[in-house]
């Protein structure tokens, strides 16, 4: 059956393999679907023509079937290049063989025409870090993202430009070729199919649904593909729909005459309460089917939840923190959802997010405050979680199984147990039976499954989920089944190593072909071993790691069975080498292994002292760690042990921040500040979707070219005789305020409502604050002062230009008088070279450099925390702090700020200049900020600058500010100092 079976052809690279299109478009010949081999070598930018396909089944890389298990994380979200190799060598040690990224267009582009691809923008180091690392890499750079981000991506000057976004409007188009122009170029650098990088998917637009079926929206995303094409990128494309609605499918739209390199894709974040649904291949069908869609193209899914993201404020507003996201979609949630996934056929499959990281400076969508640690499997941190644990397992178990990557389903079995849901597959080539089984109920149960001929008992947790597998190829040895899930098959010197793994204290039974007695030794732990029916029967509970080694008995080889709980699985470490793959147990990561002559040169990580034992290719009798020759002794096991233990880190000492000093600012506010130099707000037309009020000038930033962060407006008018109030409307993201003042005098702050979740849409997030107004304002002349931190653009979810939506002052109006009033506005100074458009807004003390390292505060006052004053407006504080962390260890660190939480002031954190977000005391929940190494000299020192927003109703702090240890380990990669200028020449 897989013979008759059609592929959709689908060669990137076509000239490598000499597949030529016919008139159609459709590939001259139809392959067969091809079979199930060994995956493809680990991927580097190797100097080679690589092809990139797919079939049904799986994506075909050189022709060989490989399963994408990938993880998604953005450079953005970590502005210290070095620290992306931490996280991709995390990622591939846990068994993920790819890594998606989106890049958002406003991160690198401060000006229309202008593209920096510099410093903490490198793509193309990201890019190479990739390829060196030896993982594939997924790109997704819009135009659209998304992705909680500013504008979902858009840059703040797209947002004051005519043309609807994400349509086929020219003046639209424009831009986004222009873009795409400028990230693609890079990109092509790093195709895989050119041998000189390892980019083998590439995505266009982000969850494209609301102008499907429009002519608009369907010659949209056909330029697109034409432009991406003709910009030279050849790799499949794929969109990712977002509600399985079998929008943009294999032929849907117009690909210039070109099929067959175009994947359907969809996402997918369903409630972890819930029941996890079907959605590839074999599901229900029908229009929210998934990949149902799309028989001919393999299952793919662009995102599915690894988390979520957490709104600002408590569990009022929806917010919950971090840990509760990690807490609902925990390890269980990932066997069951990601598992039921790969049942049903998906074998492109990314997690959103894998290491979510921090939306620093003003980069974070109104949804979300600074940290987007999203309750991944790595926290913002970079701390590896209790969550990696299924991922590594299941990561090595698509590698070492290619039996995987090529599934039908096959006859329905049942489970045995009414909870329990079963999934029964079979790879038509090598005959191996695939069973996902699921316990969707609330209680501990045990399946009775028939597997190869037996019925097995497989002990299920409540809402938990494993895969078992039969008839699987264990390099000599065949697996008859075992109630253990599969992890990794190596063979190491002359013997085969098989890793099964489950939860502590599980019984499980492995039976190995066998047709003759054996010799079993149990070397570690117990097991009851038996041999009858032509198979090895070995029964054992699973508690760290137990060990058999199996000789004779028919097969050629000996074979080392380990089976693993949790805890033990986790300190195993694959790694290929030219020479034959390494097996490393005992450290807390593996980061490269490289053979030289006998030695096993290994680098990694320790958190407390460990054990290192490695299984090397024949020949190799001796190991160093991180550069230490170790003595290694041989063991029972096949392996080299070390004869000591590892050490582990140690102590990580944190000064205390002293030595404050404080600086109070605001000049705006007085009524004699010189605003000569700031734009005239004169326009009377604006392209932002909120309507202009008759008789006003447009006051938007957005129009005058201030995108990001405060914007202060000051407004002269003669008299205001008989007003008793002032009326200011404005229109910000959540947790946006405005505060004013009367010829310096406060006259108060108000604060953007909260709307109840669901009631209000975002983009009309508009509000009026009526301010009392002294009598003084009825004669001579007056300055009205405004300051608005209107937080950040809305998304553009709907392709309906929300992130237009006007930001800043809307109208001001006086009751009982009308005064002609003339406006001048500030925001942000221009962008910082260095640190990008997104680090600043348009406070005083930034646009005159107060957040950055050497910049003179020698004059400014000595401060103390905890402090309690009442002020409205902003105050800077600023300190220096040294720290000494031993350079061989990998601290991770954050800034802590807390106090009473009912004083209504926010803090917008500086590290070195770096804006690393915003603390809101009030309002919460995020308290630690990470401070990553690199922008954070370890090892020197540093400046911290604190802009202190008050609102005057109530004392402000800062109440305790510290920083903290978040994390630590003997090992880490080497940090490059982000650089971190100071200030050149003040600007007003
Ligand atoms: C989907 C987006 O594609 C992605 O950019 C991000 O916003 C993610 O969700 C949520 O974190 S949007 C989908 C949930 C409707």
């Amino acid at each position: 059956m897989g013979l008759s079976r059609r592929t959709f052809g689908a060669l990137a690279g076509s000239t490598a393999l000499g597949l030529t299109l016919g008139g159609s478009g459709e590939p001259s010949a139809a392959a067969a679907s091809a079979p199930t081999g060994p995956p493809p070598k680990a991927p580097a930018a190797d100097g080679r023509t690589h092809t990139v396909g797919f079939d049904r089944y799986s994506m075909l890389v050189d022709g060989r079937r490989v399963v994408l298990w990938s993880g998604e994380m953005h450079p953005f979200r970590l502005p210290s290049p070095s620290l992306w190799r931490d996280v991709l060598h995390k990622l591939r040690a846990h068994g993920y063989n790819t890594v998606s990224v989106y890049v958002s267009w406003n991160y690198h582009s401060p000006a229309p025409g202008s593209y920096d691809f510099t410093g903490v923008r490198d793509l193309d180091l990201f890019l190479r870090t990739a390829a060196e690392t030896g993982l594939y890499v997924t790109l997704r750079p819009g135009p659209y993202i998304n992705a909680e981000v500013d504008a979902g991506g858009f840059p703040g000057w797209l947002t004051a430009t005519p043309g609807t976004a994400r349509t086929a409007d020219p003046d639209y188009l424009r831009h986004a070729d222009e873009w795409l122009t400028a990230v693609n170029r890079i990109a092509v650098r790093h195709l895989y199919t050119r041998g000189t990088g390892t980019v083998v998917l590439y995505q266009l637009e982000n969850e494209y649904a609301d102008h499907v079926t429009e002519p608009t929206g369907r010659a949209y995303m056909a330029h697109l593909y034409r432009k991406v094409r003709a910009d030279g990128i050849d790799v499949p494309l794929f969109h990712n729909d977002k509600g399985r609605n079998g929008h943009w499918t294999p032929g849907s739209f117009d690909t210039g005459g070109e099929r067959g390199r175009w994947l359907y894709g969809f996402d997918g974040y369903p409630s972890p309460f819930g029941t996890p649904p079907d959605w590839g291949h074999y599901g229900p069908g029908g229009p929210r089917g998934g990949s149902t869609a799309s028989p001919g193209t393999p299952g793919l899914i662009a995102e599915f939840g690894g988390g979520w993201f957490d709104p600002w404020g408590g569990a009022e507003f929806g917010g919950k923190g971090y840990a509760e996201s990690r807490r609902t979609r925990d390890a269980a949630y990932e066997r069951r959802f990601y598992l039921t996934n790969l049942a049903n056929g998906i074998t492109v499959h990314n997690v959103y997010m894998t290491f979510g990281g921090t939306s620093w400076g003003w980069l974070p969508a109104p949804v979300v405050y600074t940290s987007y640690d999203y309750g991944a499997a790595i926290d913002e941190a970079r701390q590896p979680t209790a969550k990696l644990v299924p991922m590594h397992q299941i990561g090595h178990l698509l590698h070492s199984f290619p039996d995987l990557a090529k599934l039908d389903r096959a006859p329905d079995i049942d489970a045995g147990a009414p909870d329990v849901k079963a999934y029964h597959l079979v790879n038509p080539d090598t005959g191996a039976h695939i069973q996902v089984l699921r316990n969707d109920g609330s209680a501990d149960t045990v399946a009775a499954v028939p597997l190869a001929g037996a019925t097995v008992s497989v002990p299920l947790p409540a809402r938990d989920a494993r895969l078992l597998a039969a008839g699987i190829s264990l390099g000599h040895w065949t697996l008859r089944h075992s109630t253990a899930q599969p992890m990794l098959r190596l063979a190491a010197g002359r013997q085969d190593i098989a890793v099964f793994t489950g939860r502590t204290d599980e019984l499980t039974e492995t039976a190995l072909e066998c047709p003759h007695q054996p010799a079993v030794t149990v070397l570690e732990g117990t097991a009851d071993c038996t041999h009858r029916d032509g198979a090895l029967y070995v029964r054992a509970r699973l508690g760290s790691l137990t060990r058999i080694s199996v000789h004779g008995g028919g097969p050629a080889a000996p074979l080392l069975l380990l089976l693993a709980d949790d805890a033990a699985s986790q300190r195993l470490w694959h790694r290929p080498t030219p020479s034959g793959p390494v097996l490393v147990h005992g450290p807390a990561l593996l980061r490269t292994a490289e053979l030289r002559g006998a030695t096993a040169e290994l680098t990694g990580d320790t958190v407390g002292e460990a054990d290192l034992e490695v299984w090397a290719p024949r020949g190799v009798t001796e190991a160093a760690w991180n550069g230490t020759r170790l003595r290694m002794g041989p063991t029972r096991s096949g392996s080299l042990r070390a004869e000591g233990r590892l050490p582990g880190a140690g102590a990580v000492e944190l000064p205390a921040l002293t030595g404050w000093r404080r600086s109070a600012e605001n000049p705006e506010s007085a009524a004699d500040f010189d605003d000569s130099a700031w734009r005239t707000a004169e326009l009377t037309a604006s392209a932002a979707t909120t309507p202009v009020p008759a008789g006003s000038p447009v006051l938007f930033a957005d129009d005058y070219g201030f995108h990001y962060g405060d914007v202060w407006y000051r407004g002269r008018f003669e008299s205001a005789g008989g007003a008793g109030s002032v009326s200011l409307s404005y229109v910000t993201g959540t947790q946006g305020l405005l505060m004013a003042w009367l010829d310096g005098r406060p006259l108060g702050t108000h604060r953007m409502p909260v709307p109840d979740r669901g009631t209000v849409r975002r983009a009309t997030w508009t509000a009026t604050a009526e301010f009392p107004l002294p009598s003084a304002a009825g004669s001579g002349g007056h300055v009205l002062s405004v300051l608005v931190r209107r937080m950040q653009h809305d998304q553009d979810g709907r392709a309906d230009d929300t992130h237009k939506a006007g930001r800043g002052l809307v109208q001001v109006s006086f009751n009982g008088a009308s005064p002609a009033v003339r406006w001048r506005i500030q925001g942000e100074a221009a962008p910082d070279p260095v640190r990008g458009p997104l680090n600043n807004g348009g406070l005083y003390g930034e646009r005159n450099g107060w957040h950055l390292p050497g910049f003179p505060d020698q004059d400014w006052r000595p401060a103390r925390f905890p402090r309690a004053e009442r002020r409205q407006g902003v105050v800077w504080y600023r300190t220096g702090f040294r720290l000494a962390v031993d350079p061989a260890t990998d601290a991770s660190i954050g800034l802590t700020l807390t106090d009473e939480p009912s004083r209504a002031y926010r803090v917008q954190i500086f590290l070195n200049g770096w804006n690393m977000g915003q603390y809101i005391n009030d309002v919460g929940p995020q308290h630690t900020f990470v401070l990553p190494n690199g922008l954070l000299r370890t090892r020197g020192d540093n400046t911290l600058a604190l802009a202190v927003l008050s609102d005057g109703t109530t004392d402000s702090g800062p109440g305790v500010v510290e920083l903290t240890l978040l994390g630590r380990a003997l090992g880490g990669v080497p940090v490059t100092r982000v650089e971190s200028p100071g200030p050149t020449s003040p600007r007003t």
